[in-house]
């Protein structure tokens, strides 16, 4: 597939997709691993196929890469010959001593790991002294009592550092992964959004899921090693109980008991895994490791969001359906489809008028909006996002829910598709 390349300023240049005769939905061996890819390519290849790709030498210029420092070995045969390590001073005099979420990765409660808040300073100094002690005791490990389940193991995940300190621009978004929706939205707003930063210890892990929403994620190491194991969708029930409930966690050995056509990621520094829609993972810290990473939606994967929705709407409703009397049930069902899934029907539709409202000023009073401070959509790339932004309002507008919901939903849904289908 040929592309223009000229992503090099900020211009997401879209191009129609072409459907080349090799482009077969059989799933290939291996997961790609691709560096210089355009932005056309990664759309219509990987985001638009919802199939993951590792693309290398994403963050050589981030003000994050000093959250690290290269320890220069003193073995010259050792390799490789120098590694990184975290740069723990660096961290402490960049960012304040904040309340920070920490997954707690030996013990776990419901099905997921222990959540505790610790302040940002007091997190690095028992990472710190973590790989202290581990170094002065590994040398005689075995001779060692030390149980490494009583070692800490302490995931600090899912911080919001960008919003907390919007002023502090310690990395910049991929252009791969620009054509962001959710957070175009909530970052407007001001309102929480999914941007994050993850650092964790050797061997802290994170457990088999799936993303929210049915998003797409990118993560991107900023030093350390992770190793993923992910699966294409619908390769996940093999591993359901009978109650249709998925493992906590998994590993090879089960995968292959269970007949799980799976892929393995081991992914570096400097490199970006795309994890698409509804591919469960499980990921591992091989080494102490720093990623940053987004949730998110667009075009190509709107309407399996949409499809999510109303699964998650109609699971809430029957677990509530004791209660189909009440006057207010349809109401009840979206407060606590918003509270479990994260967002309701009235979100998503705001959601979507947000997106078509910036497009359309982009396409008729010809506002340009920038993306991520940095990036602008070429024209094919406005009308590509407002025709599906057309064909997923109609869906809506076609959705029995949506027309029988005493919510008033149907009227804004049909506003919205006029707007549209000028
Ligand atoms: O790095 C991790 O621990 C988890 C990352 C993840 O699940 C994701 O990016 O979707
Ligand atoms: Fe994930």
């Amino acid at each position: 597939m040929a592309s223009e390349e000229r992503d090099g300023d900020g211009l997401l240049q879209l191009q129609p997709e072409e459907i080349g005769e090799n482009d077969r939905q059989l799933l290939p061996q291996e997961i790609q691993r691709c560096s210089g890819l355009s932005y056309n390519d990664f759309y219509w290849r990987y985001m638009h196929k919802n199939f993951p790709v590792i693309i290398t030498d994403v963050s050589n210029d981030w003000e994050c890469k000093q959250w690290t420092v290269v320890q220069e070995s003193r073995d010259l045969n050792s390799n490789p010959p120098s590694a990184s390590s975290i740069n723990f001073d660096y961290l402490k005099t960049k960012i304040t001593n904040c309340p920070v979420p920490v997954a707690d990765c030996n013990s776990s409660y419901f099905n997921s790991h222990t959540k505790l808040e610790l302040n940002f300073h007091d997190y690095l100094e028992r990472w710190r002294s973590g790989i202290e002690n581990q170094s002065s005791s590994s040398s005689a490990e075995v001779n060692s009592n030390v149980d490494p389940t009583t070692r800490d193991n302490l995931y600090l995940k899912d911080w919001h550092l960008a919003a907390q300190m919007p002023g502090y621009n310690f990395y910049k978004v991929p252009k791969y992964f620009a054509s962001d929706w959710l957070n175009e939205q909530l970052i407007d707003q001001k309102k929480d959004d999914y941007r994050f930063v993850y650092m964790g210890p050797k061997n802290s892990w994170t457990s088999y899921h799936s993303d929210v929403f049915g998003s797409f994620s990118w993560s991107t190491n900023i030093v350390g090693l992770k190793k993923w194991l992910i699966m294409p969708p619908g390769e996940e029930l093999k591993l359901n109980d009978r109650l249709g409930n998925p493992p906590f966690s998994i590993d090879e050995k089960m995968l292959d008991e269970h007949n799980v056509r799976y892929y393995t990621i081991n992914q570096r520094a400097n490199e970006a895994v795309f994890v698409p829609s509804g591919w469960f993972h499980q990921v591992w810290n091989i080494t102490d490791t720093i990623s940053v990473n987004h949730n998110w939606f667009n075009a190509c994967n709107i309407s399996m969001v949409w499809q999510n929705l109303r699964n998650n709407l109609k699971a809430v409703c029957k677990e509530i359906s004791d209660c189909q009397q009440m006057d207010n049930f349809e109401a009840h069902c979206q407060t606590m489809l918003r509270a479990s899934f994260g967002i309701n029907y009235l979100d998503f539709i705001e959601l979507l008028e947000f997106i078509a409202a910036r497009r359309l000023a982009e396409k008729t009073a010809a506002t340009k909006f920038l993306l991520f401070d940095s990036y602008r959509m070429n024209d094919y790339h406005v009308q590509y996002d407002l025709e599906c932004l057309r064909q997923i309002t109609r869906t809506l507008t076609e959705d029995p829910t949506i027309q029988r919901t005493a919510l008033q939903l149907e009227g804004r849904c049909q506003q919205l598709l006029t707007r549209l289908e000028f």
